[in-house]
């Protein structure tokens, strides 16, 4: 079965209060528990899922990108999807301090540092200086630091 990635983004809305509704295909809700925790949980179901759902392909999908199996280029490239927040195909200032907002919630972390921290990375990886990082540039960095996408 073809669980590769799929550079198509999913456009679509999630809505928690349906994860519980969902048929025997699809993952039940004490399977996500795990992924509740995750800082970046929405976006993950946002990602993977279809129209809200997990179906058993989505599913499939997330596993086969969360194993350490997983092709570390494909795992860049959903981390790359998590990370655009506003879905505009490039992560930006904005998309970076979200991350970091996200990331490092809960650590006391000022407004101030969150955006000179989002701002230093995004310095460093921007090689052509546009202000965003396309996914190549997102890869280089990671491949750079690895510790990124834990
Ligand atoms: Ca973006
Ligand atoms: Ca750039």
């Amino acid at each position: 079965m073809e669980v590769a990635f799929s550079p198509k983004p999913y456009y679509v809305v999630y809505e928690g209060k349906r994860m519980g509704q969902c048929s025997s295909q699809c993952m039940k809700k004490e399977e996500l528990e795990e992924y509740e925790v995750h800082p970046f949980r929405d976006r993950i179901c946002k990602v993977f899922s279809t129209d809200g759902y997990f179906t058993f392909e989505d599913i499939l999908g997330m596993a086969s990108v969360f194993s350490d199996l997983a092709c570390p280029i494909i795992k860049i490239e959903y981390a790359f999807h998590l990370y655009d927040f506003n879905e505009d195909g490039f992560i930006d200032e904005e998309d970076l301090q979200n991350f970091f907002r996200r990331l490092l919630n809960g650590k006391n972390l000022s407004e101030e540092e969150i955006v000179s921290l989002a701002h230093s990375v995004l310095e460093e990886a921007d090689t052509d200086k546009d202000k965003m990082l396309s996914l190549l540039e997102f890869e280089y960095a990671i491949t750079k630091s690895p510790d990124f996408l834990q």
